[in-house]
């Protein structure tokens, strides 16, 4: 059956999912639009790959693709080399595009920085021969505690020009959260500002830092970090420790847009990025840098179907996480694209924010979250109707599964009924797009992201390993080596081993559950592991609870991540105080909890809602049941609870929930 309407064919399928084919003026136009390039690719997705990579520039070609003489530890491209600053800058001020320009800066406040790709090399010229100057040299590790802003990306890519490793901690988290990142690293360096803005606020970043490198570590010992570089932003106040920390435009009027950039092998690792396991201690991802350009390069070219010549692109992701190092400096600077780079929140000063930025650069190309469309479609669609957003022609959602409901909205809304949307799933650890419809090709289904990319082989498999039928659910596995992925869990080799390679031995968990439908197109069903997903945020609910139980008060503690209508899931708790602490309200008790996991973690991880409880769901061998949790905290009704050693103990619980909601 077809059925036309206003916002093109929508054609019904077998199992009534609405479909939205591309219309013939986008395929006219893609970039990819011929369907042969999945089976061409798949037929030899090294051959395919090693065609991507030749796009950028290698100071040393390469002679081989994969090396996996030694799986789970891949290596591709390895005997070329390159540099990831000079493709991702001199590449194209070589190629007179030095006048296009790269970023479209719009802080919160509304000041605006316009930087072409010439002034973008410069910049990360003088700063290479800055950070030279200070020590950094190829190997080493900097730490990177930023707002959004472009010194940001001019330091991650001065890191990167001289073959040294960035691990950015997003500006969010605490300090404790940061010192770990910077120990696990070794970080000699760190770069940070005074502060950034936040709705409407200045939020100070330093003083973090300050008190990142106060902290002792467990066994005493001092930080790693010799110097701290600061970039004036917030102008707020701050302590500058003589003989440790530097202004950033004090030290960089010493240096001049000189720097010649050397090759490094495309193994050399490029960065290392912290993301929650399912235990308390984050992982370090490494990503290197053939493999990895060439997939974000790729995939960043052909999933949003980019034009570097004409469209303008904005991804609102923050660099602190994947999408911003993989989508906002990485794939749009190596393709040669211009982008809008804003500081601040949706919401300021009011939620026009957004719609005016599309509005005012002639944003073509946006990609979100969907924890950002709900909370934008909650506010109402009076407010961007009341901006032109006829410039955008392709819309990116990124970070968890779109529902239904928010995916008609946005496209309608949004998109004007007429611009496409890629639901992209990846990780972390993939590095760069996996699986996500290409626009000219696929006709979308709202929901699903579908289509493993060209060169990517992806199945749904079952406890075993074995690939489900059509139809049929299961664990998320891909199966073949894929140029950007991680290399390693940084210092822990078995870790990584045992995370994702002991489940199914030669093939890739990632740990998200899968079904696959009659066209044979992927839905995703969440995590199966105890990560969390708030706002497209992972948090690990080890982490939480060891955070909690941290806190004096507590005896034990358990976190389970409760569907949630805006953020997907949100962090609810359930804690036992020590026996001596009951004379606390339990009110005063919540909020406490709530702020002190916040100063451990970072306010990403503040609980939605904290439960003092007397006692703990648990089977006879001592395991809390987080399933019963959370199907309480759901206001759901608890099930079987006949494996529990003590059945009453849920009732109590559900109650307790039941007159909170
Ligand atoms: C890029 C990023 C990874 C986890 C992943 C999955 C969830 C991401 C998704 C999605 C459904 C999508 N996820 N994109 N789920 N549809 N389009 O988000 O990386 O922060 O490492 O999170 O996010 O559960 O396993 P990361």
């Amino acid at each position: 059956m077809t059925e036309t309407t206003d916002h093109g064919t929508i054609e019904s399928h077998s199992l009534e999912v609405e479909s939205y084919p591309p219309s013939a003026a986008f395929k006219e136009q893609a970039n990819l639009a011929d369907p042969a390039i999945y089976w061409q690719a798949a037929e030899d997705p090294e051959s395919y790959w090693s065609d991507q990579a030749r796009k950028l520039r290698w100071s040393k070609p390469f002679t081989e693709a994969l090396d996996w003489s030694n799986p789970p530890f891949a290596k591709w491209f390895a005997d070329g080399e390159l540099n990831v600053a000079e493709n991702c800058l001199d590449r194209h001020v070589a190629a007179g595009l030095g006048d296009r320009v790269a970023i479209h800066f719009e802080g919160e406040p509304g000041d605006t920085r316009t930087i072409t790709y010439g002034e973008l090399a410069h910049e990360v010229k003088r700063a290479a021969n800055m950070l030279t100057a200070l020590g950094v040299e190829a190997g080493d590790r900097v730490a990177i505690y930023m707002p959004m802003i472009p010194e940001t990306v001019i330091a991650m890519l001065a890191v990167v020009r001289l073959g040294a490793a960035h691990s950015v901690v997003f500006g969010g988290f605490s300090s404790e959260s940061l010192r770990a990142r910077i120990d696990d690293a070794k970080a000699e360096l760190v770069i940070t500002a005074d502060g950034g803005f936040r709705k409407g606020r200045v939020s100070a970043l330093k003083p973090t830092v300050d008190d990142a490198l106060r902290l002792d570590d467990a066994d005493g010992t001092p930080s790693t970090v010799q110097k701290v570089l600061v970039v004036q932003r917030g102008g707020n106040e701050i302590e500058m420790q003589p003989g440790r920390d530097l202004w950033w435009h004090e030290e960089i009027t010493a240096y001049e847009g000189d720097h010649t950039p050397q090759g490094f092998p495309a193994e050399n690792p490029l960065f290392i990025l912290y993301t929650s396991g399912t235990t308390g201690k984050p992982k370090g991802i490494l990503h290197t840098s053939g493999g990895y350009l060439t997939q974000v390069t790729t995939t960043h070219r052909d999933v949003f179907d980019l034009k570097p010549e004409s469209d303008v692109y904005w991804c609102t992701a923050d660099v602190g996480w994947i999408t911003g190092h993989s989508y906002v400096v990485y794939g749009p600077l190596a393709n040669g694209a211009t982008q809008v780079i804003y500081e601040g929140t949706p919401e300021t000063p009011d939620w026009g924010r957004w719609w005016s930025i599309i509005q005012k650069y002639g944003v073509s190309i946006f990609y979100t979250a969907p924890t950002a469309i709900r909370a934008c479609m909650k506010v109402g669609r009076q407010v961007p109707e009341q901006y032109d957003l006829s410039s955008i022609r392709v819309l990116g959602s990124v970070g968890e599964p779109i529902n239904p409901e928010a995916w008609r909205w946005y496209h309608e809304v949004i998109g004007g009924g007429r611009a496409p949307i890629v639901d992209t799933w990846w990780q972390t650890e993939t590095g760069a797009i996996m699986i996500a419809p290409l626009p000219g090709l696929t006709a979308l289904k709202p929901g699903s992201a579908q289509v493993p990319q060209p060169g990517i082989s992806i199945d749904v498999v079952d406890d075993d390993g074995n690939r489900v039928d059509r139809g049929q659910g299961g664990l998320l596995s891909v199966a073949r080596p894929w140029p950007s992925m991680v290399r390693g869990i940084w210092g822990d080799p078995e870790r990584f081993v045992e995370t994702y390679w002991s489940k199914f031995g030669d093939r890739y968990f990632a740990g998200d559950g899968a079904r696959v439908d009659e066209d044979g197109d992927i839905w995703l069903l969440g995590r199966v592991d105890d990560v969390m997903n708030v706002s497209g945020h992972r948090l690990s609910t080890a982490e939480i609870e060891s955070a909690l139980v941290e806190h004096h008060a507590v005896a034990e503690a358990a976190v389970v991540g409760a569907d949630d209508e805006t953020t997907g899931q949100a962090v609810v708790a359930f804690v036992i105080l020590k026996s001596q602490q009951q004379l606390v309200s339990e009110a005063e008790a919540e909020a406490e909890l709530k702020k002190h996991v916040s100063g451990v973690i970072g306010a990403i991880a503040r609980p939605k809602q904290v439960f003092v409880v007397t006692e703990l769901p648990k089977t006879r061998s001592g395991k809390i049941m987080r399933r019963l949790l959370k199907e309480a905290a759901e206001g759901r009704d608890v099930g079987d609870t006949t494996t529990l050693a003590d059945t009453a103990v849920m009732q109590t619980i559900s109650q307790r929930v039941r007159t909170e909601r």
